[in-house]
């Protein structure tokens, strides 16, 4: 094949591994509690093929699935390429064949209408299936064992969606995946598929809204009662996509709205509230009190993504784009469009977490990825190419507003953390954080195994991989006892 081209994106750690692994029984510094038993599936981009294009942005790589798996204080290490329909295509071709993200008309006419999918951006179990998902897509159905790909999975035929997000939400209560679809009609659309999906994988609640102007809705929040859309002016155009400029840019001018929805509602309850221009794409979780509705975001004064460029021309403003986990609060029966905003913490981050079976109620602890420009770095080593710079893990204590670090040093990264509980019956936030930590010098990773409630303690155990995982996305942890 054609080599990678010499940029940032392509070389030293972000060199494309294309390593397909099977190590058994991995090196652990200190000790691996016995506790821990069960999968830690993640994802991320790692490109089979030198871009199309002659350069690409991180998040069109094709996905790569990692699993983890504990049991009596060892570990074994898989990985594997998600078999999508542009990865089997670009294999057979031997080259990319596809082109730029989320541009069809930048494809070889060859794969014109074909899954342009990556399955590059998160990775969940629901009803014993393993996901692999990209936002433009429908998911991906792996084998929870062999990481082999089954293929696409559109909910026994009745996924109606062309695409389905990669933060779908699980109930841990009922079992069910509270889900969407934006652009559900193709590039550049309006339109917003809802879904319920039963603990059993049946679709059982459907409903199609529009969205106030077509941009990305990158996550969203769900509690007890509602489903909320957070709407930032990450838009799209498919003008722009066609005449060869990024699909997806930044606009400054648009107000941001929260699009709340009762869960079982129809596209008649839908109340859009509003708020003056400015960026949030994760939610760390979402609950509601009576009619009062949380959600707790990092938000930013502008823009986080510097390759979705500002439309009018603006340049990237780093200091805008940093985030804090801020509390937005509306009230579904108010006569007003306006909602509350509170930062509830100093830390700059984002990749937000918590202990997932708080997800959707109330709750205390928040972890993230935190970039910590205070702490010392080596610039040559220490490169991102998400356009954050990850230096720290952070707990923030919702209840108090304190926050514990852990800084990982001047020549390493941090990936986005998972919580792990210690037992099913465990208290909120007591277990461990899972981190891939991203060895720059030595180009190599570790994982780390921290005490959820002692972070800067440091790691309790340092798992040693002889390989390196390229930068990833998102993951999540599966207890032996739900698989
Ligand atoms: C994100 C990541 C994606 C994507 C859209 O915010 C948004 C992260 C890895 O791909 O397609
Ligand atoms: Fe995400």
């Amino acid at each position: 094949m054609k080599a990678f081209p010499q940029q940032p994106t392509y070389t030293g750690f972000n060199e494309p591994s294309r390593v397909e692994a099977d190590v058994c029984d991995l090196e652990v510094e200190g000790e691996l509690p016995l506790d821990l038993n069960g999968t830690y599936y993640r994802v991320g981009p790692d490109p089979q093929y030198a871009p199309r294009l002659g350069s690409d942005i991180y998040f069109n790589g094709d996905g790569m699935v990692s699993m983890f798996r504990f049991k009596n204080g060892r570990v074994d290490l898989k990985s594997r390429y998600v078999r999508t329909d542009k990865f089997k295509l670009e294999q057979e071709a031997g080259h990319a064949l596809f082109g730029a993200y989320r541009n069809p008309w930048s494809d070889d006419p060859a794969v014109q209408g074909k899954n342009r999918g990556t399955a590059n951006t998160n990775i969940v179990f629901h009803n014993g299936q393993l996901l692999a998902l990209k936002e433009d897509s429908p998911p991906v159905a792996m084998d929870p064992d062999t990481l082999e790909t089954i293929g696409n999975w559109d909910f026994n035929g009745k996924l109606s969606s062309q695409t389905f997000t990669a933060h779908p939400k699980i109930d841990p209560q009922t079992g069910e995946m509270v889900c969407f679809g934006y652009s559900a009609t193709g590039v550049d659309t309006p339109d917003i598929a809802y879904y319920v999906v039963g603990p059993t994988g049946e679709i059982v609640h459907e409903v199609w809204i529009k969205s106030p102007y077509n941009c990305m809705i990158h996550d969203f929040g769900v509690t007890r009662d509602f489903v909320i859309f957070p709407i930032v002016p990450v838009v799209s155009s498919a003008e722009r996509a066609k005449a060869g400029r990024p699909t997806f840019g930044w606009d400054g001018t648009k107000d941001i709205y929260l699009g709340v929805m009762p869960r079982r509602g129809t596209a008649r309850d839908v109340r859009w509230f509003r708020a003056p221009n400015q960026f949030a794409s994760h939610v760390m979780n979402a609950f509601n009190e009576g009619s009062k509705v949380h959600i707790d975001m990092p938000r930013a004064e502008s823009n986080m993504f510097p390759f979705f460029p500002d439309i009018s021309g603006k340049p990237f403003d780093r200091e805008r784009a940093a985030a804090r986990v801020t509390r937005w609060t509306l009230d579904f029966n108010s006569k007003g469009d306006t909602f509350e905003a509170r930062q509830m913490t100093s830390l700059v981050g984002d990749f937000p977490r918590i202990d997932d079976r708080y997800a959707m109620e109330s709750y205390r602890h928040g972890y993230l990825c935190v970039s910590d420009l205070t702490k010392p770095y080596d610039a040559l080593r220490g490169g991102s190419i998400t356009g954050m710079f990850i230096n720290c893990l952070g707990h923030i204590d919702l209840a108090t507003g304190k926050h514990e670090e852990y800084f990982v040093g001047p020549t390493s990264t941090l990936q986005e953390p998972v919580f792990i509980p210690k037992s099913a019956t465990a208290a909120e936030g007591e277990g461990y954080l899972a981190v891939l930590a991203n060895r720059h010098e030595e180009l190599r990773s570790d994982l780390l195994i921290l005490d959820a409630q002692r972070l800067a303690d440091g790691p309790i155990a340092t798992v040693h991989l002889p390989v390196r995982l390229r930068q990833g996305l998102h993951g999540n942890w599966v207890p032996a006892t739900a698989a």
